[in-house]
């Protein structure tokens, strides 16, 4: 049975990413009336608002990071706050926010799950596999190396986030929907074993049979932490964001995707990122966001 309570934090920054707006996510979501369309499936949904860190000072990368100061600010809060939700028995939903913060977020899961003996499952769903490192990225944007940071393999104030090093494992991950990866980053994902369905996958198989591969061996025990990059969308249905990469889910795959994970009642914790309302067309993005969050938890056509 998945948790009725539900806690909204956001989290208005770009800091890690290669495009300004992201920090602009957080507010088009509750524009396309998020709380309240979660309220209405019976659930107890309070918005917590938004937290506070730096601007993003634009500068270019140093010793291959970009705003690694800036970057670990906000994560800092970003952990504390998500940290506190699940110990107060709450689900928290991260409205991002650039895809960095998954290592704030993502840190305190697993921190929870460590304190409550719960076994850690995260669904990464994404274009792009967020596996750099400092040699590896083209660009020094560390929304492209959370799942690496994660792992224990980035700079030491992030990777020591949490307080435990490392927070987690390539073994928790499932990565669906990838289908962009840097050159170097290649190697590392092979290397670290990181389990992923990328759309070639998801072409020879479908979404149906990629879903429970990647939800086998759940179990009551299990915390499911879903980090929802809205760039795992085709860019013909989700424009909205940042870094577009064509070949993405359908509609309906993407709906697929979100029930049968609906269907395990283990979600436990939620992030929406990379939303950028600049790329946007009328809110469309968010919309469509919303909408599949409401699948997340539990929205179907007929009665199950
Ligand atoms: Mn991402």
């Amino acid at each position: 049975m998945v948790n009725k309570a539900l806690s909204l934090i956001g989290v208005p920054t770009d800091i890690g990413a290669g495009h300004r707006g992201a920090s602009m996510g957080p507010e088009a979501l509750r524009v396309a009336n998020l709380a309240a369309k979660l309220t209405r499936r019976g659930l107890d949904v309070v918005d917590r608002g938004n937290l506070q860190g730096p601007l993003n000072p634009w500068q270019p990368p140093v010793n291959g990071y970009r705003h690694l100061p800036e970057v670990v600010a906000w994560n800092q809060a970003v952990h504390e706050a998500i940290y506190a939700e699940l110990a107060d028995g709450r689900l928290p939903i991260m409205l991002g926010g650039d895809h960095c913060l998954a290592i704030g977020s993502i840190s305190a899961v697993a921190r929870h799950c460590r304190d409550t003996g719960k076994t850690l499952r995260v669904l990464w769903l994404d274009a792009h596999a967020d596996f750099n490192t400092a040699e590896a990225t083209p660009s020094g944007n560390i929304h492209g190396m959370p799942v690496a940071c994660l792992c224990g393999n980035g700079p030491k104030e992030l990777i020591e986030l949490g307080g435990y090093v490392p927070a987690t494992s390539p073994a928790v991950f499932r990565q669906i929907g990838i289908r962009s990866v840097d050159e170097g980053e290649k190697r590392l994902v092979r290397e670290s074993q990181v389990s992923i369905f990328d759309m070639r996958h998801i072409d020879e198989v479908g979404m149906k049979r990629t879903m429970e591969e990647a939800l086998a061996g759940i179990d009551e025990n299990t915390h499911l932490h879903i980090s929802f990059d809205v760039d795992f969308l085709d860019p013909s249905i989700a424009p909205g964001v940042g870094t577009t990469v064509r070949g993405g889910p359908n509609y309906r795959e993407a709906q697929l995707c979100m029930e049968m994970i609906a269907d395990t009642g283990r979600v436990g914790s939620l992030d929406i990122v990379e939303l950028n309302p600049a790329f946007d067309k009328k809110n469309q993005t968010a919309r469509l966001a919303v909408d599949l969050v409401e699948s997340l938890f539990g929205k179907s056509t007929l009665i199950r």
